[in-house]
This record gives structure tokens, sequence and C-alpha cells, in this order.
């Protein structure tokens, strides 16, 4: 189904925004099977591993380096499958084993606009697997009748969430079996808190923890920062990142994901005292610069942190009641409120997790590569 364009091969291509992420949508079964061709014509897209990714549409930063898969699912469970990948700008590496719950926000949109899904009414709901780490969500998005009484999605509407400018059309991400997305379960190492030694830091107490996606937590305090810093601030304090990056080498193997130095996670979560009326305040790194927020995922993790106790996260954390509590995680563009469901058994289970996101469509077409990458036969 894939055309040529003179020298080059036109894939069609949605470009959308997702929560405060932003890249490449395709329809999975439009691209190549063998999954080598697949990630190189991927990389040649997005221009990597060009760290400026000038040559294709990356936008030579993690958090506009992702893209996003989507099929109609193979099971009657669900509705629609997708496959997140995300490209390090300066990397040649298509990692598709962790999640990410800001361009899952776009995937419901896609398969609305691509005709995946037909919408039902005035809200249309999807269940959605992420085949990256098997978790499900459950999406709606607005999708009101236009004059000829044809359904659209809407991303027009009063909901902002920070680190986006302006407001935008709600969309509902409610979060099933988040727990061991990557590393196997909740706590990975069967405790709240590890106290691990770093070669040049010394011993450093962390919560090492999967609810969605995996993060070593570590008060800011301990290595040297305030946990106010903007990302700039931190992107430009080479010291602290290398302070960081060693202590990430020590906790990936400490969760069990072995060596972590080419993977996206774990994301490393400085966590300080809330400081504008929230439950905590966060600094991500998402896993060598900074994050303008937190990862959708990411906050998940860190709200469940916060309400475990003996966790780093909870030592800092304000503290929140009710048995679905909502936990609003400070990041450095502002806060993200995380509604956590519990297990009333077991509090310290937590078994759903919804929050609010927004998405935009920008840009519809084809995305090209050169014909060679396509079909290097
Ligand atoms: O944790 C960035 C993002 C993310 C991931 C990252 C995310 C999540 O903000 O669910 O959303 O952590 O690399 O897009």
């Amino acid at each position: 189904e894939v055309t040529s364009r003179g020298s080059q091969t036109a894939i069609p291509c949605l470009f959308m925004r997702g929560g405060t992420s932003r890249g490449p949508f395709f329809d999975a079964r439009r691209l190549p099977d063998d999954p080598g061709v697949r990630d190189a014509v991927l990389l040649a897209v997005m221009g990597s591993p060009d760290p400026r990714q000038i040559d294709g549409v990356g936008g030579a930063h993690p958090l506009t380096s992702k893209i996003g898969l989507v099929r109609p699912a193979t099971d009657a469970a669900h509705d629609l499958e997708w496959t997140f990948a995300q490209v390090q700008p300066g990397a040649e590496d298509v990692d598709t084993s962790s999640n990410c719950g800001n361009m899952l926000a776009a995937v419901l949109p896609f398969a609305v606009e691509t005709g995946m899904v037909t919408p039902s009414g005035d809200r249309t709901t999807a269940r959605v697997l992420t085949r990256n780490t098997g978790m499900v969500a459950e999406i709606t998005v607005a999708t009101p009748a236009g004059p000829s009484g044809e359904r659209y999605v809407s991303y027009e509407g009063p909901v902002r969430i920070d680190g986006v400018p302006g407001s935008a059309a709600p969309i509902e991400i409610a979060f099933l079996d988040t727990a061991g997305s990557v590393a196997g379960s909740l706590l990975p190492t069967g405790r709240v808190r590890d106290t691990v030694e770093v070669p040049g830091t010394g011993s450093v107490d962390v919560t090492l923890i999967d609810n969605g996606q995996p993060l070593a937590i570590v008060a800011a305090e301990r290595l040297g920062a305030t946990g106010y810093e903007t990302p700039a601030q931190i992107d430009a304090d080479e010291d602290l990142r290398a302070r960081v990056e060693a202590l990430r080498l020590v906790c990936g193997e400490a969760m069990g994901l072995g060596d972590v130095t080419e993977r996206n996670y774990p994301k490393m979560t400085l966590v300080a005292p809330p400081r504008d009326g929230g439950t905590l305040s966060t600094r991500s790194l998402i896993p060598r610069v900074c994050h303008q927020s937190i990862g959708v995922l990411a906050a998940v993790t860190a709200a469940t942190a916060s309400v475990l106790e003996g966790t780093v996260a909870h030592h800092v954390a304000a503290a929140v009641s009710g048995t679905d509590p909502t936990v609003c995680v400070e990041h450095p563009s502002g806060a993200l409120d995380v509604i956590l469901g519990r297990d009333p058994e077991d509090p310290r289970r937590i078994t759903r997790s919804a929050l609010l996101r927004t998405a935009r469509l920008l840009m519809a077409g084809d995305v090209l590569v050169p014909r060679s990458v396509w079909d290097p036969a």
C-alpha cells in the first residue's frame, strides 16, 4: 500500500501531540514486518542517530523523539493495540521495552482519525493494550457530531495540562494492572527502601518501584540538589548528572534490569517536599536529561510510592487521605493529579490509576524515507 515518490517511499503518517510529548503515529500494519527493517525505517523517519535529527522529523529531545504504532486489537478483550517506540536522538536504538503514558493519549484520537475506531456517541471509550508492557488502559475522548451528523474527535475544550500552552478537550486515561510493567513487580527488590553503594557517592537510600514505569526514587538533597531546580539547571550540572547516572546503573542492577547503560530506564526521580500545595515535588531524568514536566506513568509510579509507608517518596510527601486518594505530583512546569484506586482489602495494592491528558492532531500526510531504507534488498 505504500507508494513511491521519486527515490523515496511515502508512508502514511499522522503527526500528533500526546500529552507533553509529540511524534509520528503509524498504522502498524503498514510498516515493514521485519523488525530490523522497521527500526531502520523509524530511525530514518526521526533523523537519528544525528543528535539534532536534522534529516528527519524528530525534535532533538527525548520528549519529541517518540513514535506511536497502532493497530486494531487481535482479541475480543481489547479494541486497539499500540506499541510505543522511544528513539534517543543521538542513538541508533529503537527501544520498545517501556511505555509512554503521554503518547498513549493520542492513540484513540489516531484510531478515530484513521477509521480504526468508529465513534459511538458524544464520548467514545476504547480499551487499549500496550504491547510493550502488556498494560491495559481505558481511554475516553470527546467525539461530538458535526453538521452532517458524522462524529469526529474534538480537540477543543477547557482542560489545561501543565507543560502544554492553552486548553484542549479532555482525554481520560484509566490505567489497569500497571504494577511491574518492566521490572516484573511493584517493588522488584521486595522492599520499600534499599540502600545502594554508588561509586563516588557512597551509600544512597532509594525506592525502586514500577507501577507503570520503572523508577529509582532518591531524595534530591542526598545528591546535593534541592529538587526545585529548573530542567536547564539540571541539564547544565554535569557533576549532578554524573552522580545520577552512576546511581542509575547501580539501581538498574538492583531492580533486576541488568546493565541499563543503553536503556531508557529506570527513570531517575529526585524528590523533595511539595512547594506549591501538592503532595510531593519531582524532577525526573529520562534518564539522562531532565523532563520538562514528568512522564504520565512515571507520575503514577511516583504517586504510588508517595502513599506507601517507608518509601523515600513517602518520607518527603504531604499526607493524602481516603481509599482513592488524589496525589498531586509537582514537576518543573506545574503539577499532575493522579487518582489512585486502592484495594480495600490491601491498601498497599493500587488496582487502578486515572488522570486527564489532552492531545492534538498536528499534521496529516506521508513521511518520506529513502527507498533503500524501506526496501534494503
Ligand atoms: O512515563 C517521558 C513522557 C515520558 C514518558 C519519559 C511517559 C510516562 O512524558 O508514561 O509519559 O519518561 O521518557 O512522554
